[in-house]
């Protein structure tokens, strides 16, 4: 009797010591039902801060570049998976999600192909075997797809990008509006008709005239059956003073049609010093944007997934993309310590579990 007890009081104070006094974000998002994930380097995961931190708080990741085409798809008749097989096991291993990005962009492609000179219909028969090549290999392991990142123009409104897939020279439907992502779509669902499929794309989070192109997009799949489940919003945030109402509409009108929106790279640039220090205002100006983003998407129940494009600023494409001048945009800081900004997610993830 005694003994039983005395093993009761050593598990319980095992316990306490090995789960931290807060809850993770992922220990707050499961109890709501929300995925909360972040973008991942595999040369990273050989790090034990990188994969513990990865497994304790987050319940969804992403490949920040290791599914794209110069990655996957090295030369015409060569798939190499081995980075991205190197990040999908982790997360089957740590009882994570796996959003796969991305099967068609205009960027980070392989020379191969951006230079290859190919007629539209041997373009068309190359991304069809890219799209089912790779969303097969990872049947019943990535369960959402980014199928088609950034097709829309951001200088010219209302336009469709000109990229090697849509007219330069096109896969056989140039210039026919959404067609060819009409196309990329069947074919990911052919592949695996179980997975979620996904439009992603940049500054069309809130109300806007690109957000307006997409909408109407998306509409016209749902009445013709196109099969797309969600859209994403990737949330690359440098204006510290987003118009969070407008976002909610945007989100509202999605949902409405009765897809799911994920935010799927959300980071918050802060001006730095030389050092890749910010002020402690603006940490605390960041903190408040991720609360309200995160509260904006949590008030739709269609919006089922809050991701950010990597945690610690120790590693963060912000960095050499402002030439240094902007950094310290995610949760945790350089030695893996929580920032403002976790403290605000996960007190609305916390809150979740009553939606
Ligand atoms: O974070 C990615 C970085 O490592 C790459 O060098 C870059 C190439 O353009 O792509 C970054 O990720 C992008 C994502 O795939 C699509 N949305 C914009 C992201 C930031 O540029």
């Amino acid at each position: 009797m005694l003994a039983g007890y005395w093993k009761y009081v050593v598990l319980s104070i095992a316990l306490a010591a090995a789960s931290p006094i807060s809850p993770s974000l992922r220990a707050s998002a499961d109890r709501g039902g929300i995925l909360v994930g972040t973008a991942v380097r595999p040369e990273q995961l050989s790090e034990p801060a990188y994969a513990a931190t990865l497994a304790h708080e987050f319940n969804l990741l992403e490949p920040e570049d290791a599914m794209k085409w110069e990655v996957l798809h090295p030369a015409p008749e060569t798939f190499d998976f081995t980075q991205a097989d190197r990040i999908v096991p982790f997360a089957a291993q740590h009882n994570m999600k796996v959003r796969g990005h991305t099967l068609v962009w205009h960027q980070q492609n392989p020379k191969w192909l951006t230079e290859g000179r190919y007629t539209p219909d041997q373009l068309a028969q190359i991304l069809e075997k890219h799209v089912k090549t790779v969303v097969g290999h990872y049947r019943g392991k990535v369960f959402a797809w980014d199928v088609v990142n950034e097709a829309f123009d951001e200088r010219v409104v209302g336009k469709f990008r000109r990229t090697i897939w849509y007219d330069q020279p096109g896969i056989r439907r140039a210039r026919k509006g959404s067609s060819y992502i009409e196309d990329c779509f069947r074919w990911a669902h052919e592949a695996d008709p179980a997975a979620l499929l996904f439009y992603n794309d940049a500054e069309a989070e809130a109300m806007n005239p690109k957000s307006d192109e997409i909408y109407a997009m998306v509409r016209d799949f749902r009445r013709r059956g196109v099969p797309i489940d969600g859209v994403g919003l990737q949330m690359h945030i440098s204006n510290l003073h987003p118009d969070i109402p407008s976002i909610s509409e945007n989100i509202d009108r999605f949902t409405a049609l009765g897809v799911q929106v994920h935010i799927t790279e959300m980071d918050v640039a802060l001006p730095v010093d030389a050092d890749g220090n910010a002020e402690a205002e603006d940490l605390q100006l960041q903190a408040e944007i991720y609360r309200n983003i995160a509260a904006a998407c949590l008030s739709h129940p269609g919006c089922t997934a809050i991701q950010t494009w990597g945690f610690t600023d120790k590693y963060s494409w912000i960095g050499s993309h402002s030439k240094r001048t902007q950094g310290a945009a995610l949760l945790f800081d350089r030695n893996y310590r929580p920032k403002p900004a976790y403290d605000a997610l996960r007190s609305v993830l916390e809150r979740s579990r009553h939606r």
